[in-house]
């Protein structure tokens, strides 16, 4: 039995950018758009990037055909100019095996941009790295075995290697239902990754009873390494909503803090959601309802941050917060 969920609520240190409407929607792209969401977002050259999903094709029934990764660029990170076609399709990949590409997450280490991805497959759901500096080609350095997704990378070496987070999708051990978790991995060229350890369990994080994963790539402070984490309830009591005849879960964001030199020692988590589904975006008006999904965090140099995240599966959304709230919400685990 999965454990009840209180009534969950946004922190009030997080402010919605125009109350919850889009910052970015399928109204925006100039080619076939239906659902723009699940995005990331990075300060590169002087200005905003964003890498966001987009699912389109509407079978009528309850899938989409196509899954690709376009772009944004913007100069206040509030207004954007999407580029005229998509950036990473399947057929970019160049390899038969894969269906979907989607869940983009930026980071950019040492004046390079790299690109972590989800792919499935014909034989799982795997993670990928790729590096750009221009957003016009792009090398894809690293792929995982199945199953594994939500991958974000450090934006910097920690003790001479690089660090990502990830989540596995471990089964067996876990009654096989979802029940899983937030690992993380090291890696001397950022191609082969080891060293694999559990970061924090579904357990670990009260208002979740399914699964967690990484958000947001994290941000460095001098508190600790800031990061964004999505969080799934699961009530058997929530039937209809959206298109789907039954979606029983919510997702939420989370922040948590880890510690500099040591990114596997938490040192800080809030015991409540930072973002919970509240607008009639992330609640009612989309394609899977009850959903937030962080994947895109900046730090301003007025240390102010803007947090953007998929709501239902539809659009993406902007919040803002200042820093020293997020790393107050942070308690001491
Ligand atoms: C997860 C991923 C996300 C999605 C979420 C809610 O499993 O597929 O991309 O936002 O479900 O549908």
């Amino acid at each position: 039995m999965a454990k009840m969920m209180p009534e969950l609520k946004s922190s009030p240190v997080v402010t919605r950018y125009n109350e919850g409407e889009p910052v970015l929607s399928k109204k925006d792209i100039p080619y076939e758009a239906d659902c723009i969401f699940n995005a990331g977002v990075v300060k590169y050259q002087g200005q905003y990037i964003m890498a966001f999903r987009n699912d389109h094709g509407f079978d009528g029934v309850g899938a989409f055909q196509y899954c690709d990764i376009g772009l944004a660029k913007s100069g206040d990170g509030v207004h954007w100019k999407v580029s005229d076609k998509p950036f990473l399709t399947v057929e970019d990949l160049h390899d038969p095996e894969v269906t979907k590409v989607y869940d983009p997450r930026l980071t950019v280490i040492d004046g390079t941009c790299y690109l972590c991805f989800a792919v499935d497959t014909k034989h799982g759901l795997r993670g990928g790295i790729a590096k750009t500096e221009d957003f016009q080609s792009i090398e894809i350095l690293s792929m995982t075995v199945p199953d594994n997704r939500n991958m974000v990378l450090f934006p910097e070496k920690i003790g001479g290697r690089y660090v990502r987070l990830e989540r596995p999708f471990p089964v067996y051990s876990r009654g096989g239902i979802d029940r899983f978790d937030i690992w993380m991995s090291y890696s001397c060229d950022i191609k082969y990754w080891g060293d694999s350890r559990l970061l924090m369990g579904v357990e670990d994080v009260p208002f979740a009873n399914d699964k967690i994963g990484p958000g947001a790539p994290p941000v460095k402070t001098e508190a600790g390494w800031l990061v964004l984490f999505h969080t799934v309830d699961i009530d058997r009591n929530r039937g209809k909503n959206g298109w789907e005849e039954c979606w029983q879960k919510r997702y939420c964001a989370g922040v948590m803090l880890l510690d500099l030199e040591d990114p596997s020692k938490i040192i800080g988590m809030s015991k409540e959601p930072l973002l919970a589904p509240e607008t009639r975006y992330e609640t009612d008006d989309g394609f899977r309802t009850n959903v937030i999904f962080p994947g895109g965090l900046i730090l301003e140099e007025d240390h102010t941050v803007k947090i953007y995240y998929g709501a239902s599966d539809t659009v993406e959304c902007l919040a803002t917060a200042k820093l020293d709230d997020l790393i107050a919400l942070c308690k001491p685990v």
